[in-house]
């Protein structure tokens, strides 16, 4: 079947064994988030930030040991490369657990997390400043606080993060993204909108000084409409970070659950594009708000995995996932949206993006739609089980985590 329908795809041109190719090689970088509901390992017993996981599917990773057997089960059910993103929040402070705050993080706390990602061969380790789910978020505020304590506290947390970004990406020889997102905003109208950027934009200075190699880390800035409790206003707009990445030469990361519902992600990249040599994405699924639920080979993904790979961005687009289910098995809810973002990029790269750009610029549009149509229903699914056998995982992944279920996740209380 493979054989018949590499030929259905060569009709038009598309060479379906360089898609297989390039596809094992793109790094994905997967959250450890989704296995706790974000709660992290230091110290939190909730979460803030305006952000919110809803369900209770027994099975919750309760700490570091079931954290890690379940990142183990369920990468081994994922296709291509692996990269593992963690938030600061998963330090494991070990006998230091109370003695020392976010601000005082070092790489020691997280040789446990670069020997695991080792033993799983994974390409590298991505990573965020936690900002949230902690009492020094006063009054929800961070690095925008009007409070000088508190958004200094802040301040030195990201610093910290970037010598543990850096710490990374001399382990494993591949670029750490760093990726700032704050929950700062406002509930309700606000009588200073000016001020709170400003705080921002000085904090962003004073992290970004500190004397560190841009080669190593990509510091990128997520920005978001708005959260839960903080639906007034949002410090970290898009417009703020986009000309803040602009001039101090980081990068922006996309989420596709941070904008208004009409307006998408797929569209803003090749804009990015145009002028950033880094892009950095959360892949997530919003349904009706920003809820973070699980990635599904939908049509917004496909052309997210377009933009990216008919502008030969491969390269520049870092493609990082976010979502976090509590109401489903978590492990699934990583496999499934990882093989979808995977299938997508698959999608993706078996399209004969050449002849089609070409009919766009012929202005041959009824050629054009006609052919995107007749592209839609080639049989994927057929080269897309020969990619899953060469990367020796099953198709079926869920029998596997039922089994993981009954044995492991059902005990956990
Ligand atoms: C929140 C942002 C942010 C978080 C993670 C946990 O809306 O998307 O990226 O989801 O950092
Ligand atoms: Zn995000």
């Amino acid at each position: 079947m493979y054989e018949q329908a590499k030929k259905l795809y060569e009709v038009y041109g598309v060479d379906v064994e360089k898609a297989l190719d390039v596809l094992k090689n793109v790094p994905v970088s997967i959250h450890c988030w989704q296995g706790d509901d974000v709660i992290g390992l230091d110290g939190s017993d909730s979460l803030s930030g305006g952000i919110q996981t809803t369900g209770d599917y027994p099975g919750r990773a309760r700490n570091f040991e079931e954290l890690k057997a379940d990142i183990k089960k369920a990468f081994s059910l994922m296709p291509g490369k692996k990269r593992l993103n963690l938030h600061a929040s998963y330090a494991v402070l070990g006998s230091d657990r109370g003695k020392v705050d976010r601000d005082k993080y070092a790489p020691k706390y997280f040789e446990p997390w670069v020997k695991f990602a080792k033993e799983l061969n994974l390409d590298g380790i991505d990573f965020n400043p936690t900002m949230f789910g902690h009492p020094m978020m006063k009054d929800g505020l961070s690095l925008s606080s009007p409070d000088e304590k508190t958004r200094k506290f802040w301040v030195e947390h990201c610093k910290a993060c970037i010598k543990i970004s850096e710490y990374f990406a001399d382990e494993f020889g591949t670029p750490t993204v760093m990726n700032i997102w704050i929950p700062d905003g406002y509930k309700d109208v606000p009588a200073d909108r000016l001020s709170p950027r400003l705080r921002l934009k000085k904090s962003l200075d004073e992290i970004l000084s500190i004397d560190y190699d841009r080669k190593k880390v990509s510091v990128a800035v997520e920005s978001k409409v708005f959260g839960i409790g903080v639906e007034s206003y949002t410090v970290g707009s898009n417009e703020f970070y986009q000309i803040y990445a602009a001039k101090n030469n980081i990068c922006c990361l996309l989420d596709n659950g941070h904008y208004h519902p009409l307006e998408y992600v797929s569209d803003k990249i090749p804009s990015l594009l145009a002028f950033y040599d880094t892009v950095a994405l959360h892949v997530t699924r919003g349904v009706r708000w920003d809820s973070d639920h699980v990635v599904l080979f939908e049509d917004e993904l496909k052309e997210i995995a377009k933009e990216i790979v008919r502008n030969d961005a491969l390269n520049k687009v870092k493609i990082g996932l976010d979502y976090f289910d509590a109401s489903i098995n978590r492990l699934s809810a990583w496999v499934t949206g990882q093989r979808a973002m995977q299938k997508a990029l698959l999608t993706a790269l078996l399209l004969p993006h050449d002849k089609l750009k070409k009919l766009q610029d012929s202005a041959e549009f009824t050629e054009l739609m006609v052919l995107q149509e007749e592209l839609k229903d080639l049989p994927l699914g057929i080269i897309w089980s020969e990619y899953l056998k060469r990367e020796k995982v099953k198709a079926d992944y869920l029998s596997e985590i039922k089994e993981y279920e009954n044995k492991v996740l059902k005990d956990r209380k």
